[in-house]
């Protein structure tokens, strides 16, 4: 009996009413091949599947276990107010008040902050909000960024930084499209080639301050602080997408590392401690012209929910008392350590990028510094060595352009555990 015969199974049932089987697209294994492994437990660093299988985890839901699964704070908060208060009201409660107070109080640019449900309805929004103030249209993001599935991200940067866009999905019309541009991830003299090409017509520039969605790509020194320079000089809304990487690089995210206030920021994952939250926020000036105080629109039946709040709160709360940056950096040091004595063990200089406990291994000997050096890596050697991985207990995003986690969970025996299974891994993805 195949180890992961009962994924399969109820994967065949689940595509019979689930489009591709998955309630979102990266989760179907597509890139790497293969059945899509459902999980039935998660524990700590730990994720056990339906045919009892055990993998050691270090996708974290996408980015919110920076604490590890089911942590007994979280699951105590989501008790009592699952006993004591509720699940939903559709009005406003005190909880919301208090993760608002914190969030401003943590994230250097926040002035106010709106809740919502996910990291896509955030972007949505803070994109609509900087149309709004600003009166103007157009907006660039950088190739390779994602800002969730909202129409204006869905871009496809054509080549060069100066094309329009072409809907990257059928249903993106080109109206949208045309008001998306894309310029190249650290390099600032193609953010300054369309603000000349569109003077006075640029309500936005969002960028993921760190790039989690290309692999991983860090901003090279300078070029979020002349992103700034520019937005200010031109009147532009700065954004900085810090959906994957607040909360994570740092408590304040990726805008307290580095020093650069964008005048928005958007937030998700960690802030819902893997309940559905997403919030976007930043100068009141801006802020306030968000409904029902401002004119710009925006709305969510559940947003502000007392079960998500309550997991996002208490998360907050530990990353807050427990201060785990610096043994997190700690072990990522000794796993991209690992990682790289065994590269040099085979004789291979595949090329790792990491900022704090946020990393991705590609395969390329080319360094990633923005969507086409990160496309240079060889997806099918990823694939072999991410079915390798798995079969060895260690569950991986399944794709070569994500984000590998890890938890403050994961212990100095899983990253041993981890750095022999990568040796093995990476002779089989030579194969
Ligand atoms: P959601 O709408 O998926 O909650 O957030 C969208 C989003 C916005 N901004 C950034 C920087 C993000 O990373 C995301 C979502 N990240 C992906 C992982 N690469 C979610 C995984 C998925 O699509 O299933």
């Amino acid at each position: 009996m195949s180890k992961l015969a009962k994924s399969a199974e109820l994967f065949e049932k689940a595509k019979k009413f689930i489009p591709g089987g998955v309630n979102s697209p990266v989760r179907a294994f597509k890139s790497v091949g293969g059945t899509p492994v459902y999980m039935a437990k998660g524990s700590g660093a730990y994720m056990t599947d339906v045919d009892g299988n055990t993998y050691l985890d270090y996708v974290g839901s996408w980015g919110p276990f920076i604490l590890g699964s089911m942590h007994p704070r979280i699951t105590a908060a989501l008790e009592y107010t699952l006993k004591n208060i509720g699940t939903s009201f559709g009005t406003p409660i005190e909880m919301e008040i208090e993760i608002a107070e914190l969030l401003c109080k943590i994230v250097p640019s926040l002035e106010m902050v709106r809740m919502v449900n996910s990291g896509t309805e955030a972007t949505m929004s803070a994109v609509r909000l900087a149309r709004g103030y600003t009166g103007r249209d157009k907006i660039i993001k950088f190739e390779g960024c994602y800002h969730g599935h909202g129409d204006s991200f869905l871009i496809k940067a054509g080549s060069g930084a100066l094309t329009l866009g072409a809907p990257d999905s059928p249903g993106v019309t080109k109206g949208t499209a045309m008001d998306t541009l894309n310029a190249t991830y650290n390099d600032i003299d193609s953010v300054k080639l369309l603000v000349n090409e569109n003077k006075g017509q640029i309500a936005a520039i969002i960028i993921e301050p760190v790039a989690g969605n290309t692999g991983v790509i860090p901003a090279k020194p300078g070029f979020l602080a002349a992103l700034r320079e520019l937005c200010t000089e031109e009147g532009i809304v700065l954004i900085f997408d810090e959906v994957m990487c607040g909360f994570r690089v740092a408590l304040g995210g990726a805008q307290s590392l580095y020093g650069v206030t964008p005048d928005l920021t958007t937030m998700g994952k960690i802030i819902g401690g893997g309940l559905p939250v997403g919030a976007f926020g930043g100068k009141r000036e801006i802020m306030e012209r968000v409904a029902p105080l401002g004119d710009v629109y925006q709305a969510g039946t559940l947003s502000g929910n007392p079960l998500a709040l309550t997991a996002g709160l208490e998360t907050l709360k530990i990353l807050i008392d427990e201060n785990p940056y610096p043994e997190l950096e700690r072990k990522a040091v000794i796993l991209e350590a690992g990682f790289n004595d065994n590269l040099k063990k085979l004789g291979l200089n595949y090329v790792q990028n990491r900022v704090g406990s946020m990393s991705c291994l590609f395969f390329t000997e080319t360094p990633v510094v923005d969507y086409s050096t990160a496309i240079t890596a060889d997806t099918k050697k990823h694939g072999k060595y991410f079915h390798s991985m798995l079969d060895q207990g260690i569950y991986l995003a399944p794709s070569q352009f994500e984000a590998m986690f890890i938890s403050f969970m994961h212990t100095d025996a899983d990253l041993e555990k981890t750095i022999k299974a990568n040796y093995n891994a990476l002779v089989a993805s030579s194969k």
